[in-house]
């Protein structure tokens, strides 16, 4: 199998902090989607979503989606130490979270960027490179949904130490994106929510981040 990704992709970096916290490296190859090489041949054919990162099975399946991979490669070849969940509880709670962060927080906070950043003029949608405008009202609307997440996680974070409880999940790989997302936007998690500022500050300290 190989990843193809780049390096500063933000949903690559997910991929590979995944493979950092399992102590495992994998064949890689590196798609400068900067310059657009997604967009050429062999890529665009292997991935139509002309996304990074995606990886490619030894029968040529392809598996996009930075989550989607990782739950391939837990499950079929690094099973231990998890990130998804042992038991059938564990795999719904850790999923729940993930998409109520992915759903609400770091997707909104991904348009955010795209809509604000002149860099992504012309390449508003990941993926494309097209005539699509930017919407400040887009960025407006991620900030409110960061609020509205961080509010309704602040209490549940008092009793957890990553989001899931005591065990570091995939979850909290989600997490540090979105921290960082909102470093980008220049967004400041708001004093009244301490919790989530000490979630944060536990996440930033982990090793496999360093990547
Ligand atoms: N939901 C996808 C998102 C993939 C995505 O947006 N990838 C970005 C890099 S972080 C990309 O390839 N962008 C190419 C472009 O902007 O043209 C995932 O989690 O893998």
């Amino acid at each position: 199998m190989k990843l193809y990704n780049f390096t500063l992709a933000p949903n690559g970096r997910r991929v590979k902090i995944f493979l950092k916290f399992k102590n495992k490296e994998i064949p890689e190859q590196e798609i400068n989607v900067r310059e657009g090489e997604q967009f050429k041949e062999p890529f665009k054919s292997m991935n139509p979503f002309n996304c990074v990162p995606f990886l490619q099975l030894d029968d040529n399946t392809i598996i996009s989606e930075s989550i989607s991979i990782c739950r391939y490669l837990e499950e079929e070849h690094f099973p231990e130490p998890t990130l998804f969940g042992s038991t059938p509880k564990m795999r719904a709670y850790i999923d729940m979270w993930n998409r109520r962060l992915e759903l609400d927080g770091y997707s909104p906070l991904g348009n955010a960027i795209r809509n604000k950043s002149s860099f992504f003029v012309n390449r508003v949608l990941a993926g494309t490179r097209n005539d699509i405008k930017q919407m400040p009202e887009i960025v407006e609307r991620g900030i409110q949904m960061i609020e509205l997440l961080f509010q309704r996680i602040d209490q549940h974070l008092e009793k957890n130490k990553f989001i899931c409880g005591e065990q570091f999940t995939i979850a909290d790989i989600t997490g540090y994106s979105i921290f960082k997302s909102c470093e980008l936007l220049k967004f400041e998690i708001p004093k009244t929510l301490p919790n989530t500022i000490r979630w944060r500050d536990t996440l930033y300290k982990q090793d496999c981040f360093d990547v």
